[in-house]
Parts: structure tokens; C-alpha cells; sequence
């Protein structure tokens, strides 16, 4: 086709999906109910491309996964670790494979995989490339199965052509399945998942056989892997790899055009040498995030080039004459055909900027410079139409981009002054040592000090508060007194726990990114903006759009009410501004190290408020520090640089005497510890329970000498830890920490928890600070 898209969303409008799924799980649906709600979700998306214009075959893709793509190929090929495939829930439902017939796996075995047993956890999640998507990760070994067992992709096929649509299915293609994966816990020392790349193509011989057969013309796969150099292997080895897996699949008698996209970044020229070279019929290229392929030029042949030219994971109008001619720069490079595309799949945006008409929440103004999914298949085609075949859509993106560029806010000259005027000094504490001593000395804590992460459980009547608040329901003050009701219970609830450093518990906070966009300038918010995370769970990320600006206090208010409840240090809670920028589609008209500048500046602001307001610990949270960090390693530096100086901008224009506090989520604290390490934060607590306090001897061999708070309680998990577990985890961390160094708290905010767990634990932690403080012969 002339035009296409490399994804759409799949949680549907209004989150169908999401309600298909939770319903499902609650047990308030059954199966077929479910399989019922998910094709109507498909099928409304077929349906909608078709009708936005993409009419031409194999122009729609067809990547309905129910819960998440990189597990559809796990599904595929039957690839269960060998934990799941023996676990007495899962076993039964694996049938033998029958060469002759092939039959997906049943909805049963996706959530075991997706969601865990009753005996074993599921399949790890973590972060897909630079995006805020969540996949799960494969667990391959020298045994685990990898032949084709059937894939529901055949029947979206058929499903799609029922509508008159000839689709084109999209899988994550193998060469990238196997970097995602990850040894399976019984694997020899030294496997390597792509050891097993024989297999795992024989595999994808047979599903594009499958896919044929159901009537798929052409089949998209997924290869992003290849953008990035944070594997193991080189970019030549990985060069030669796809190259060896294409070439076999591409010889195959029975099978549709293969399309292979590298969203992402840069297709390095040699992997896009070895993709033409081994036969495939198209590549896609990411020309926003990614450059044209370096080097020679390569010979391609007649292979059709897909131009990434319309940002899949933003949300900013394109500027339609720049794609364009970005289009034609690739097309001149080869002999066949170009197709005008998006970067990556359109998985992170919002479906469409029309439902925010009549919504409160977003500007009208701000609206006018978005695309969203829908607005995007407008956008690349009428790139493939050219200014001439759509004037009044070039025209319209003219006026919208001339329009943003002027706005008022967009520019604000005393925030640019301000970045401008900073000198080294903007961004330094005294020595630690110093700190410490006026710390110490102001705070008059325990040995062992117990804190939480910031957030209490977030009750329904907490949330029933917030909608009747929206609903109108509730007044202002109302809401309020309600919030104010909350801070108080739980500050007595720590008060009566002996936690030593306390926290207002953050009842009056939706989201801890939205929470401050709401309140910032230079930010919008979405009533249906929603993308998914993982799974079924969504956030609506903000809409940074302008130069940020604080106009009045965010936090101080219920930090000195919180305060002015109990005699203990209150702590105070910021989001940081990497984080901020993670969570949020950022703007693409200036560097993003610049905005977090501005983002830091606001945050410094309120640092200071709260400090003058009598509030000595003061914690900015940074759990997506490692989040951004780029795919190449090239650009890692600059990228750690301008994240960790952000953060110092914010925290160090307090007193000596004020302790600040971070917090990191997730286990890849390792990766970036120089980074955290140079936040020069005076207490840093992170995640820890699960890999038993597995980080802390590292930590201790780099000379890390401020606090350090590991977690001691998985708050992922429903399981309410004993004394004793506390107890030995916190023996364990002080064979790597000093005892002037821990803290003592749980791995993350008990935001998704429940009272009677999170009372209990806290029990728990208390009660085991205290028995080890008097092992150590500490007092209290
Ligand atoms: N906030 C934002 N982005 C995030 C996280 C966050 N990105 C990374 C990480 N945390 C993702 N994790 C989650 C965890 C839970 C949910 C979403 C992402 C979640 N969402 C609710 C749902 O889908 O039902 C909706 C929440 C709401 O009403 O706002 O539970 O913490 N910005
Ligand atoms: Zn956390």
C-alpha cells in the first residue's frame, strides 16, 4: 500500500479491552462472553482504519493482543517455561502438538503466563525499548518448546477479510523474541536464548504458512531490536543473525510478503543490507526517532522501503512537509517502492484528539496541535497523497504548526532567563559529611530509621471522593475536608505503628505525574487520553506543550497540615522531573534536557516552600530515571547528565540541615548506579525484597556512604511479610550497609494496597527495626 500504519491501539476508545479483561479475571464473565467483547474491540478497529482511509490490501495491520505481543509469540510457539508448563493449573490445558492441525493455546495458559498460579509467579515484566510499555519477557532454555502451536493472528485474518478488509498481521518477529528473552532459571551457564534462533525460525516457518493459508497477503514482523546496541551481541553479529533468519523464512514455499519493521531508533545499513540481501519484500525504517541508514548505500534491490515519517509515540501534529520530503530522501535510496508509514506502532497514543471535544480538561487551543492514533492515519496519507493530492490537509498542518509555534506559553522568556542565568553552584550541597551532622543533629532519629515510601492505600472512598468531586457532586471544600480527614488517620495510624519518619500519604493524588501536571503551567491533561501500560492497566499520560512554570505551592499545604498533626518528622513528596518527562508526551520544539531544566526549576521552587514551611525531609521520587535512558550507548552520557543535574537543581537549594530523600522503583538499579549515586541524594530507598537485598553488595563495593533504604517488603505482592523475614533481611543488609547508613522500609508506595496488609506489614517492619537496632545494641 501506499500509506500504513506499523500498530494501532488495542484497548479500544473507551478501554473496552480493559473491561473485557478485568471482568474476565473477576470471574464475572466466562470465556466465550470474553472472546465476544475482544473480537467486537477488533473488530471496531478494522473497521475504523477502513474507514479512515486505509482501503488498500495489507494496509490495515492486525496486532489484537489480548494482554501483551511479545507473550502472543510465547503462545505461538508453545514457549512456556518449564516452572508454568508442569504447575498443576497449566499442565492439563497443554495438549499434545499435532503436526496436522494446529489450535491456539486456551485463554487459561495466557493468564497463567500473564498473571501466575496459585504456586508459581508469572512471566517478569519489563519496560519495551524507549516507551512507557510494559512486555513480558520470555524464559527460554536448551528444552523449552518452540514449535509452532497455532496463533490466534490466522483467525484475525479471516476475522478482518469477514469485513471486506485484507489485513496484515503483525507478530514481533524472532530475531527480537529471543534478545527480549532471558535464560530460563534451569539453563546451563553461558545460554543464550539466540542459541536456540534454528528452532524459534522453524517455528515462524510454519506460522507464516498458517497465516497464508488464512489469507494474509502480507505479514508484518517486528524487529526493533536492532535499533538498539545494548545486547550482547554486535551490531555485525545481529546484522548476520536476521540475515540468516530472513533468508530461511523468506525461502519458505507457502508464506506472504514479509515486512519487517525496526521501530525505534537507527536500522543500522548493515542489518538493512542483510534484511534486502536474505529476500524479504519490505523493511520499515523510524525517521523520527531514527536516522536514514548510515554508510554506504546499500544495494537493496527491488525491496520496498517503509518510511517512518509520522511520530507513532507522540502525540504532535506532523509537520506534513517535513515527512514528506523525509519520505522522498529514503524512497531515492532504493529501487522499489516506498510506503509512507508511522515510527512505531500507534500502541502510545490515545486513540483520537475528537474525544476530548466538550472535555473540560484539555484546551481547545492545545487540542488543535495534536494527533492522536486517528489523526495519524490521516497524516501519512496524505504524506502518500503529496501536498498536491491533499492541499487542505498540508495547509491545515501549516496553520496548526505556525499557530503552536506562536502561542503565548509556548516561549516564556523570564523560565528561559532563569535556565540561562544557572552556574555550578545552581546545582551543589555542601559535602555530605557536613549534611550529615546537621541532619543528625536537627532530626534526632534512631539507628535504623523505619519510613514509608510516601504513599497510604488509595480506598475506594478515597476515589469515590475524587469522582463526585469531577461529577460536581462534591464541592471543593468538601473534597478537601475529606483529604484532610484522610491525612489525619493516617498519620495516626503511623503515630500508633512507630514509624519514625512520617508521610501525608498522598490521598489527594490520582496519579504522581498527573497529580503535578495539573497544577504546573506549560502541562495539559486528557479526560480519555489513555495508553496502555501493561496488560490491562493504562495511564493517560500529561501534554507537556510549553515552558514550565510554577504559579503557586503544590504540596506545602498538606505537607504543614500533615505536619502540624504529630510531634514526628513529616516527610515531604515530590515527583522529580525525570520522571515527570517519562510519564508525559513530551515536546518535540526543544531538547528534553532543557525541559527538565524548567521542570527542575518549578520543583527547586517548591523544594524551598515546603523547607520554609518547617518541612525537614523532603523526598523527590525518580523510580523512571533508568526509564529514559536511550537505547544506544552513545547517547547514554548526555542523556544521565542532563537527567541527574535536573535532579540536583531541584534538591540542592536547601540547608544543610534538610534531608533529601529518593526513590527508585524496579531492579535495574545496577545499570545506572553512577547515576544514582551522583543525584547526591542523603537517602536513596529502592527496591529489594524480592532479590533479597541482592543489590546491596554492590552497593557497598562502590563506597556508597549516604543512606540507604532497601526495601524489606514486596508490596507487589498481596503477602504480608513476617517479623522474622524482616528481621533476616534486615541481618542480611547490614553485612553490606552500615548501621549509621539503613533505613528501614518498604520496596515501593502502598498506593495499591489495602489497610489490614499494609497495617500488618508495617507491624512487621517496626517491630524487626527494633529488634535488630537492640541486636546491634543501638538504642530505641
Ligand atoms: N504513573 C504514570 N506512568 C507510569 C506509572 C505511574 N508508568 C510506569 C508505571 N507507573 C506503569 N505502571 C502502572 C501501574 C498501574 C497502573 C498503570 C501503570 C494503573 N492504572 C489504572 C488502570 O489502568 O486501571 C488507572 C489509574 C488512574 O485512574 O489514573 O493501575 O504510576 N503516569
Ligand atoms: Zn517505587
Amino acid at each position: 500500500p501506499a500509506a500504513t500504519i506499523l500498530g494501532y491501539p488495542r484497548i479500544g476508545p473507551r478501554r473496552e479491552l480493559k473491561r473485557a479483561l478485568e471482568d474476565h479475571w473477576a470471574g464475572r464473565t466466562d470465556e466465550a462472553a470474553f472472546e465476544a467483547s475482544a473480537a467486537q474491540v477488533r473488530r471496531a478497529a478494522v473497521t475504523r482504519l477502513r474507514d479512515l482511509g486505509l482501503t488498500e490490501p495489507a494496509a490495515v495491520p492486525l496486532d489484537f493482543a489480548h494482554y501483551d505481543q511479545v507473550l502472543d509469540v510465547v503462545l505461538a510457539l508453545g514457549a512456556l517455561p518449564a516452572r508454568l508448563a508442569t504447575d498443576p493449573e497449566v499442565a492439563p490445558l497443554l495438549t499434545e502438538v499435532d503436526g496436522a492441525t494446529v489450535q491456539p493455546l486456551p485463554l487459561a495458559v495466557e493468564w497463567a503466563l500473564a498473571r501466575g498460579t496459585t504456586a508459581q509467579g508469572p512471566l517478569e515484566m519489563t519496560k519495551w525499548f524507549d516507551s512507557n510499555y510494559h512486555y513480558l519477557v520470555p524464559e527460554i532454555g536448551p528444552d523449552t518448546p518452540l514449535a509452532y502451536r497455532g496463533s490466534r493472528r490466522a483467525d484475525h485474518v479471516r476475522e478482518a477479510a469477514a469485513l471486506g478488509v485484507a489485513g496484515r498481521p503483525v507478530l514481533v518477529g524472532p530475531v527480537t523474541f529471543l534478545l527480549l528473552a532471558k535464560a530460563a532459571a534451569d539453563a546451563p551457564a553461558g545460554f543464550d536464548p539466540l542459541d536456540r534462533l534454528d528452532d524459534v525460525v522453524a517455528g515462524y516457518a510454519a506460522l507464516l504458512a498458517d497465516l497464508r493459508a488464512a489469507g494474509a497477503e502480507w505479514v508484518q514482523l517486528d524487529e526493533p531490536a536492532l535499533v538498539s546496541d545494548s545486547w550482547a551481541r554486535t551490531t555485525a553479529e545481529l546484522a548476520s543473525a536476521v540475515g540468516y533468519a530472513y533468508a530461511a523464512l523468506a525461502a519458505a514455499q507457502e508464506r506472504p510478503a514479509i515486512f519487517v519493521a525496526a521501530p525505534y531508533g537507527t536500522l543500522p545499513g548493515e542489518a538493512l543490507e542483510a534484511l534486502a540481501g536474505a529476500g524479504v519484500e519490505a523493511v520499515g525504517v523510524d525517521l523520527v526517532k531514527g536516522e536514514l541508514p548510515d554508510g554506504e548505500a546499500p544495494d537493496l534491490g527491488a525491496l520496498t522501503l517503509v518510511a517512518g515519517v509520522v511520530d507513532g509515540h507522540n502525540v504532535w501534529r506532523t509537520d506534513l512537509d517535513a515527512a514528506a520530503e523525509r519520505a522522498a530522501a529514503l524512497a531515492a535510496l532504493g529501487a522499489g517502492a516506498t510506503t509512507v508509514s508511522t515510527s512505531t506502532s500507534l500502541l502510545h497514543v490515545p486513540h483520537t484528539v475528537a474525544d476530548e471535544a466538550g472535555a473540560p480538561l484539555l484546551p481547545e487551543r492545545v487540542a488543535g496541535w495534536l494527533a492522536f492514533a486517528d489523526e495519524k492515519v490521516a497524516e501519512v496519507l496524505a504524506i502518500a497523497a503529496g501536498a498536491d493530492g491533499a492541499p487542505d490537509a498540508f495547509a491545515a498542518a501549516r496553520t496548526a504548526l505556525a499557530d503552536r509555534a506562536g502561542a503565548p506559553g509556548v516561549v516564556r522568556p523570564e523560565v528561559r532567563a532563569r535556565a540561562a542565568a544557572l552556574t555550578p553552584s545552581s546545582f551543589t550541597r555542601e559535602p555530605y559529611a557536613v549534611r550529615r551532622a546537621a541532619q543528625e543533629a536537627v532530626l534526632d532519629l534512631p539507628a535504623l530509621p523505619t519510613t514509608t515510601i510516601g504513599s497510604f492505600p488509595q480506598t475506594a472512598e478515597l476515589r469515590r471522593a475524587r469522582a463526585a468531586l469531577r461529577r460536581g457532586e462534591l464541592t471543593e471544600q468538601g473534597y478537601e475536608d475529606a483529604m484532610r480527614a484522610e491525612v489525619a488517620s493516617v498519620i495516626a495510624l503511623q503515630e500508633e505503628l512507630g514509624l519514625d519518619v512520617l508521610v501525608h500519604g498522598e490521598p489527594e493524588r490520582n496519579d504522581m505525574v498527573q497529580y503535578f501536571a495539573e497544577q504546573l503551567d506549560g502541562f495539559a491533561v486528557t479526560q480519555q487520553g489513555w495508553v496502555q501500560s501493561y496488560g490491562s492497566r493504562c495511564t493517560r499520560p500529561s501534554i507537556l506543550w510549553g515552558d514550565v512554570a510554577r504559579p503557586a505551592p503544590i504540596t506545602v499545604p498538606w505537607a504543614t497540615y500533615a505536619a502540624s498533626l504529630t510531634s514526628a518528622p513529616v516527610k515531604g513528596m515530590l515527583t522529580g522531573p525525570v520522571t515527570i518527562l517519562a510519564w508525559s508526551f513530551v515536546r518535540d520544539d526543544l531538547p528534553l534536557g532543557d525541559t527538565a531544566t524548567q521542570v527542575g526549576l518549578a520543583l527547586r521552587d517548591e523544594v524551598a516552600d515546603l523547607e520554609a514551611a518547617g518541612i525537614g525531609v523532603i523526598q523527590v521520587d525518580e523510580p523512571a530515571l533508568r526509564e529514559l535512558l536511550p537505547l544506544r550507548r552513545a547517547d547514554q552520557d548526555a542523556y544521565l547528565a542532563w537527567a541527574v543535574a535536573a535532579f540536583r537543581l531541584a534538591t540542592s537549594g536547601v540547608a544543610v540541615r534538610t534531608q533529601v530523600h529518593t526513590h527508585l522503583c524496579y531492579s535495574e538499579f545496577e545499570e545506572v548506579f553512577g547515576a544514582i549515586d551522583a543525584l547526591d541524594a542523603d537517602v536513596t530507598s529502592v527496591e529489594a525484597a524480592r532479590s533479597r537485598m541482592s543489590l546491596l553488595p554492590a552497593v557497598a563495593a562502590a563506597g556508597f556512604e549516604r543512606g540507604i533504604g532497601p526495601g524489606v517488603w514486596d508490596i507487589h505482592s498481596p503477602r504480608v511479610p513476617s517479623e522474622e523475614e524482616v528481621t533476616e533481611l534486615l541481618r542480611l543488609a547490614l553485612e553490606s550497609v552500615g548501621e549509621r547508613s539503613l533505613w528501614v522500609n518498604p520496596d515501593c508506595g502502598l498506593k495499591t494496597r489495602g489497610y489490614a496488609e499494609t497495617t500488618a506489614a508495617l507491624q512487621a517492619l517496626v517491630g524487626a527495626a527494633r529488634r535488630v537496632r537492640a541486636e546491634i545494641g543501638a538504642t530505641t
